[in-house]
């Protein structure tokens, strides 16, 4: 029996990698609602996952942070507590800036440019993931991010001081920039922050408004389209490289398979989220005027920024997607 060094030394949920053809049950965290598209296709991974590896790698999907909460499921996956996970990239921005590609502010705003981005980005991220010991099976895009507030929004005026739930740097920094109060608070959380007053705003697709169900809190979404994150999933590199080659290549085929689909999934549900939110009593709006400037103007500076922090690889990211 071959054991994998770096999964001895913490707990184990999930039985350890062999090479010696016995079957594997991986508990895989994901960090969004069990209803949500990105945990549904993480089901869809897992059936692809039993099949193309003939039953070699057996995957239970544990959504809404049930497992481990968003923001530890990387170090959870890294350190081998968990052989897989999924989790919200740019998340991790404050670790390096580079996770934060999709979180440059109007740069990539169709599924297909936030593709061709990621193109772009993947070479370079994959890089810095795999010396951290972890391996990219897939990603998926939210659909465009845009605002909820409890009352009509036309310029900053409207926001100052409002306690704003932000997700990672890029929201927390958006929020300062328009005068809120940003306070780091998971999906999961999100009703009760609402509920409490902890938040009273933030930035998120329809999606996440819609698993929510926000409108009980906010009455108003302004479809700015800043960007459109990714979520990954990720496995430990010890637990990847430990693996026989056919079964690597049957994770690898259900990864592509199920990045396709995933994608294709947040693009069709993108007006079925906005409808809803609709539907719930919520107005639903592009920005505009004064507000919509504002935000552009912000894009600018925020883009500016990734540009410095990242150096001469942020560059050769945005330098190969505009070619
Ligand atoms: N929903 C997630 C991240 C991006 C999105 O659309 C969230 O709000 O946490």
């Amino acid at each position: 029996m071959k054991t994998i060094t770096i999964l001895a030394t913490t707990t184990m949920l999930a039985a350890p990698a062999l090479a010696d053809g016995h079957a594997q049950a991986w508990d895989m965290p994901m960090a969004y609602a069990a209803s949500n598209f990105h945990s549904e296709m993480g089901e869809v991974f897992a059936d692809r996952v039993r099949e193309y590896t003939d039953g070699a790698i057996d995957i239970t999907v544990h959504a809404g942070g049930s497992l481990f909460g968003g923001g530890d499921i990387k170090r959870a996956v890294q350190t081998g507590q968990v052989p897989i996970g999924e989790r919200l990239m740019s998340a991790h921005s404050n670790e390096s800036a580079l996770f934060g590609w999709d979180n440059v502010p109007f740069a990539a705003t169709t599924f297909e440019d936030n593709e061709a981005m990621w193109q772009a980005a993947k070479p370079v991220v994959s890089e810095e993931l795999e010396a951290q010991n972890l391996h990219v099976l897939y990603t998926c895009p939210w659909p465009g991010q845009g605002f909820y507030f409890n009352k009509a929004v036309e310029s900053s005026d409207d926001t100052q001081g409002v306690k704003f739930r932000s997700y990672n740097t890029a929201t927390a920094t958006f929020a300062e920039e328009l005068g809120m109060v940003p306070v780091q608070v998971e999906a999961a959380e999100l009703s009760q922050a609402l509920a409490t007053g902890v938040a009273e705003a933030f930035i998120s697709s329809g999606a996440t408004g819609y698993d929510r169900k926000v409108w009980e809190h906010l009455t108003h979404y302004y479809k700015v389209e800043a960007w459109m994150p990714r979520n990954y999933v990720l496995v430990n590199k010890g637990v990847w490289d430990g693996l026989d080659a056919a079964v690597q290549d049957g994770l690898t085929r259900a990864a592509e398979e199920t990045a396709a689909d995933c994608m294709a999934r947040s693009e069709e549900l993108t007006n079925f989220y906005y409808d809803e939110l609709e539907a719930n009593g919520m107005t639903v709006t592009d920005a505009s005027g004064t507000f919509a400037e504002e935000l552009q103007a912000i894009g600018v500076k925020m883009t500016e920024q990734w540009l410095a922090d990242t150096g001469e690889q942020g560059q050769a990211i945005m330098d190969a997607y505009r070619n």
